[in-house]
């Protein structure tokens, strides 16, 4: 569906998904793979608690697409499934938590202490997705168990995993990025290099591409020390 003949610009393809992210989170890894418990609070009506059963009444959906990390690597061709964030949002969120009419924002908080915004117009994109498997069988420690955030279309900094909560809220006052802002881009879209504010996508290209390798690695190194090394509980 969003896997596209040409990558977009700055962007290489490498054969692996590795286990990605910001170096701080390499060793955080989350205990609490199941049961799902998701804190769905901001400025709502109702703070609730949506769980794995919750999610059944929520058609399930496959989708294939890419994935961008902003330090310029793409893997291609995931085979994600899970529940549209547009269906979460209009079967379980309005209904229950019942958010305010002047929603903006959704701010993404996860397990590791890792945390993503991105505003609610986004999210409501059919390829928007809360996802739990991957290629077909349960997301992993590794790739965001025991639920993630798929948005192919940002850059993989948006796509947070191992979720805990989400805040529907007003605008972005309540969220505190996990890195320096200017890394940081509020939309973070691939198809206009949204890499960063401030800072031109293409100087953070070339910032950013000898970080890929030892990061990888990093992350490998620290996935061996797992006692459940990647396998889901
Ligand atoms: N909880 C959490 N989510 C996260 C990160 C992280 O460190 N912790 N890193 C982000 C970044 S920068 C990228 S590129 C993708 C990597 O996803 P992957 O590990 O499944 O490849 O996860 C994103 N979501
Ligand atoms: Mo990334």
């Amino acid at each position: 569906m969003n896997t596209q003949n040409k990558l977009t610009p700055g962007q290489w393809e490498i054969d692996q998904f590795p286990g990605f992210g910001l170096s701080k989170y390499a060793t955080r890894f989350r205990t609490e793979f199941d049961p799902l418990e998701l804190a769905v609070s901001g400025d709502v009506q109702n703070s609730i608690t949506v769980r794995t059963d919750d999610l059944k009444v929520l058609p399930r959906v496959q989708q294939e697409s890419d994935f961008h990390c902003v330090t310029t690597w793409t893997k291609r061709g995931l085979l994600w499934s899970g529940f549209r964030f547009s269906d979460f949002y209009e079967t379980i969120i309005k209904p229950k938590a019942q958010p305010s009419e002047q929603t903006e924002v959704v701010i993404f908080r996860s397990q590791d202490g890792f945390g993503a915004s991105l505003p609610l117009t986004d999210l409501l994109s059919p390829d928007v997705l809360l996802a739990d498997t991957l290629d077909g069988v349960p997301l992993t420690a590794e790739h965001g168990a025991p639920l993630r955030l798929v948005a192919p279309a940002h850059y993989g900094y948006k796509n947070a995993k191992h979720l805990k909560s989400i805040e529907f809220c007003h605008d972005e006052s309540r969220f505190r990025p996990s890195a320096f802002r200017f890394i940081i881009h509020p939309r973070a879209r691939v198809a206009l290099e949204e890499r960063g504010r401030w800072v031109p996508g293409w100087l953070l290209r070339i910032l950013y591409r000898p970080l890929v390798k030892p990061t990888i690695r990093e992350f490998e190194r620290a996935m061996q020390q797992l006692p459940t090394s990647g396998e889901k509980k």
